[in-house]
């Protein structure tokens, strides 16, 4: 009895497992076939990729710290006074790639210049980084986009227009401020030209005369630098 239920059970496992083998074997047939068939089509699909996206490039920043490709410029100059290019002033810039901010500062000794106190001044670039002699030789302001004078915040500006800048109670002018126009680099750059400080107010355009559309009759120059490349290290905002 042992035995015949030994046999049966023997029987049974055999049985089973020969049952589940052929469909096991068909089944990886089955799935090597679909296998080829998916090979094929992602060979196909590669070769439509390369056709429609010939020059596409794999990510060449993947892994790379983000902020490392962000690079800071400065540039600096020593205002000299037009008349004898005693140096009374500096201008000191910065500027971040990943923004369109220009940072400036203007640092001048009044008494140098005798400015009134809190006086208004017209501040620019000009277009020409010649200032042999005095600073008539820096030519108009600078204005690659050939258009008329006016305001730094206007929509339509030279792109030297600074605006003016106002001394303090003890006629010194020391100014921080920001300009989103004129650049360092690019297209709008301002390397290589110069800074003009006025004697009188810019009227940025809205004076009523041809003076006003082509500088705003800011009066005479007072003192100008040629804009370089600096180190940065004694940047101070
Ligand atoms: C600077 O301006 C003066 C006066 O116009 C001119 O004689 C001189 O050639 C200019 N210098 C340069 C480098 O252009
Ligand atoms: C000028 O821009 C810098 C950098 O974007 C910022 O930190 C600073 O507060 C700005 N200054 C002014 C006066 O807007
Ligand atoms: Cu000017
Ligand atoms: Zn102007």
């Amino acid at each position: 009895m042992q035995l015949l239920l030994a046999l049966l059970s023997l029987t049974a496992l055999i049985t089973s497992s020969y049952c589940v083998r052929i469909p096991l074997f068909a089944t990886l047939r089955h799935l090597q076939h679909e296998i080829d068939n998916l090979k094929a089509e992602v060979v196909v699909l590669r070769q439509t990729q390369d056709q429609c996206h010939p020059t596409e490039a794999p990510p060449t920043d993947v892994g790379k710290n983000k902020d490392a490709a962000v690079t800071v410029n400065f540039a600096s100059c020593r205002l000299t006074k037009s008349e004898n290019g005693e140096v009374v002033g500096r201008v000191d810039l910065r500027e971040q790639s990943d923004t369109n901010v220009l940072q400036l500062r203007l640092q001048v000794d009044g008494a140098k210049l005798t400015l009134a106190a809190n006086s208004k001044h017209g501040f620019h670039v000009h277009t020409y980084g010649n200032i042999s002699g005095s600073c008539s030789t820096t030519g108009g302001h600078y204005n690659p986009d050939g258009v008329d004078h006016a305001s730094p915040t206007s929509a339509q500006r030279h792109v030297g227009d600074l605006g003016n800048v106002q001394a303090d109670a003890s006629g010194n002018i020391d100014v921080s401020f920001n300009d989103t126009y004129a650049s360092l680099t690019g297209t709008k750059a301002i390397m290589g030209r110069a800074f003009v400080l006025h004697g009188g107010e810019d009227d940025i355009g809205l004076g009523g005369n041809a003076g006003s559309l082509a500088s705003g009759n800011a009066g005479p120059r007072l003192a100008c630098c040629v804009i370089g490349w600096a180190t940065g290290t004694d940047w101070v905002y």
